[in-house]
């Protein structure tokens, strides 16, 4: 059907690409990772939004091969800067609940690795309440098996969803990203600052580090550091670059 011959054909014609959003260390500012996020340019002319076309992916099943590019292309490019003699950082790659159920991600990332030659500690997957929620055996077995395999997990936009303390005990993730709603103004709105704080300390308990994402102030990005967060992304660090500018991000960095 049209959708999906134009996702096929968009795919074939390298119209996707990946943008790099770096996340820093938030008590030195160093670098610590990246997180690669997927751009279309339909038919070169036009760029569609991820928040547009990722649900008819979804909906279409054109998300699994879709995601497969996407932490393909990821790993490879990882591999590629640890090649050219950059620090080492973990890239992340966003996957979506239905990734999970219509796929084996544990083997298709397993086989990734290999092909590419990375690290899993250098991979992580940002996952989100939905997938937890699902509870079916494919999924539950693939975020145990990327744990075992050494890749890291970290759970997206926490806060927004169904956010459930028996997932976070279940699982056992490596790092929460408090949603940006939280951290935006938040030293305007006294709920927002409380709930990132709570967020913060409920993660450290469980032996999980935190992102603030979507820092765009200074006093968004104080306010997260008197609190104790251990990693910064957002605009305020900078926005998602393409490859030669975040190139250029990591040479002045180190
Ligand atoms: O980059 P941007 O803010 O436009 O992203 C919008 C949404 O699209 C975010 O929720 C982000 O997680 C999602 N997104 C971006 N890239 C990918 C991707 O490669 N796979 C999936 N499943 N979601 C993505
Ligand atoms: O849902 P997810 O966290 O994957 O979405 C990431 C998206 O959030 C990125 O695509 C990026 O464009 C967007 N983003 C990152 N930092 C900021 C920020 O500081 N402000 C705003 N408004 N959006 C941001
Ligand atoms: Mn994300
Ligand atoms: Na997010």
């Amino acid at each position: 059907f049209g959708l999906q011959s134009d996702f096929k054909r968009a795919l074939h014609d390298e119209e996707f690409y990946l943008v790099y959003q770096p996340k820093v260390n938030a008590n030195t500012g160093s670098i610590s990772g990246v997180e690669a996020l997927l751009r279309w340019n339909k038919n070169n002319q036009e760029l569609i939004p991820p928040a547009d076309f990722i649900p008819l992916a979804e909906e279409t099943g054109f998300i699994v091969p879709l995601g497969e590019w996407v932490i393909k292309r990821a790993c490879e490019q990882n591999k590629q800067w640890q090649d050219a003699g950059f620090t080492p950082i973990r890239i992340a790659v966003n996957v979506s609940a239905v990734q999970f159920q219509r796929s084996k991600m544990d083997e298709i990332v397993e086989r990734i690795l290999a092909e590419t030659g990375l690290e899993p500690q250098w991979l992580e997957i940002e996952i989100t309440e939905g997938t937890l929620m699902v509870q079916d055996e494919f999924t539950i077995r693939s975020i145990t098996r990327l744990k075992e395999l050494g890749v890291i997990i970290a759970l997206d936009d926490f806060g927004t969803g169904y956010s459930s303390m028996q997932y976070l005990k279940q699982f056992r993730l490596h790092s929460l990203k408090v949603d940006r709603s939280f951290i935006q103004d938040l030293h305007e709105h006294h709920d927002r600052a409380a709930i990132t704080e709570a967020i913060t300390q409920l993660a450290h308990g469980l032996g999980m580090s935190v992102v603030a994402e979507g820092v765009e102030k200074d006093e968004e990005l104080e306010f997260v550091k008197s609190i104790g967060a251990d990693e910064i992304q957002g605009y305020y660090i900078s926005r998602p670059l393409s490859k030669e500018d975040f190139e250029s991000y990591l040479q002045s960095d180190s």
